[in-house]
């Protein structure tokens, strides 16, 4: 990927609509392989191939980067074995992401895919907060009001849950609700969390990514054998893997890929924001897959979003500044313009 100054406007687009097109994606597919009545595959274990996939595909985008195969492994050398404390540093979102992918798998056995997708929303004044606190950056009010109605918008899409037809399985919404709530906030601060360590150096966004899903992978498989080491040892560790849930994997790669180049390229915020444009893709998604009835309160709720998204995108103070407090660093401060 080029660097962080000078990629084009276009690139950036490109990449929040694709990540917002597989998220989309994903949340429909992993409802769908969550609802089936087939022999169920174990969430957690999807959940540790993926981290596994990104770590094997970061790598491959490093090597290009580095261009030779002894500067890789230089490289990995150096910021891998040669860097316990910036390993350390990146563990924390590292878990914290693990935790927020299996409420996903949770959160969307027992609620449907656009009233997740809505009500997920709410991570935007979530990342909001986090930014503010842990970056020091400030957002004007007319942006405070945006993240708000955005609030009411998902809100009241909360409060009329849409009934779906074609489901096969028992659902909880209590605590598909509780699920949401806990990847919110996970989602919240390690989004950010990971752009402060991300914008605070020059480090290559690669080689935080690897930093990042070796972690991942050791706290994600810890979490299969915590919850389902019996069924594992019984079924085996890819019970239930089928063409739809190696999609459903490959969606959550590839997403969390771009995200990450998102989040390099624009700020967390954006991200949330562009989103949020998934709900109506996954809205229309969902009426024709799962027969899903759109109510008055649901049309409303969502209309509030989209004005939200309206009204924040509206010309403003620049929010993506960052004071970079790094010893690599000789400016005080970077913008990032999208
Ligand atoms: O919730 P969200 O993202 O903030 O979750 C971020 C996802 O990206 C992965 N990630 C993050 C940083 C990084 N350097 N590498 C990564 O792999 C994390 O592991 C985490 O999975 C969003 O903003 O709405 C978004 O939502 C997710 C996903 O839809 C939700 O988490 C629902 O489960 C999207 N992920 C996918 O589509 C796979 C993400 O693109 C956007």
């Amino acid at each position: 990927m080029a660097g962080r100054e000078n990629v084009s406007l276009l690139f950036k687009l490109y990449c929040l609509l694709v990540m917002t097109l597989v998220a989309a994606a994903y949340t429909v597919a992993l409802r769908y392989t969550r609802t089936v009545k087939t022999d169920m595959y174990f969430s957690t274990t999807a959940v540790c191939v993926t981290e596994v996939i990104k770590l094997l595909l970061s790598v491959i985008i490093l090597a290009k980067e580095t261009g030779s195969a002894s500067r890789l492994i230089s490289s990995l050398k150096e910021n891998v074995l040669g860097s316990p404390m910036e390993m350390l540093k990146l563990s924390v979102p590292s878990l914290v992401y693990a935790l927020q992918n299996n409420m996903a798998f949770v959160a969307l056995s027992n609620l449907d895919a656009a009233v997740y997708q809505v009500t997920y929303q709410l991570k935007i004044p979530c990342t909001a907060l986090c930014t503010v606190l842990m970056l020091n950056r400030t957002l004007s009010k007319l942006q405070w009001f945006s993240v708000f109605i955005l609030c009411g918008g998902v809100t009241l899409v909360q409060y009329s849950p849409v009934e779906t037809t074609k489901v096969q399985i028992e659902q909880n919404h209590l605590l598909g609700f509780v699920a949401v709530a806990i990847a919110v906030l996970c989602s919240g601060f390690a989004g950010v969390y990971f752009e402060k360590v991300l914008k605070s150096s020059d480090t290559s966004l690669w080689v935080r990514n690897i930093q990042m899903y070796i972690s991942g992978i050791i706290v994600t498989l810890a979490g299969v054998f915590l919850s389902e080491r019996e069924g594992i040892m019984e079924k085996g560790f890819f019970y239930g893997y089928n063409f739809l849930v190696c999609f459903v994997i490959f969606l959550a790669s590839v997403g969390g890929l771009y995200t990450s180049v998102v989040v390099k390229y624009t700020d967390n915020i954006m991200k949330g924001f562009s989103a949020a444009a998934a709900i109506l893709i996954s809205t229309v998604a969902s009426v024709v897959l799962f027969g899903l009835q759109i109510t008055l309160t649901f049309a409303i709720g969502a209309l509030l979003v989209c004005v939200s998204i309206y009204t924040y995108g509206l010309p403003r103070k620049d929010t993506t500044k960052i004071e970079i407090q790094g010893p690599s660093s000789n400016t005080s401060e970077k913008l990032i313009h999208v």
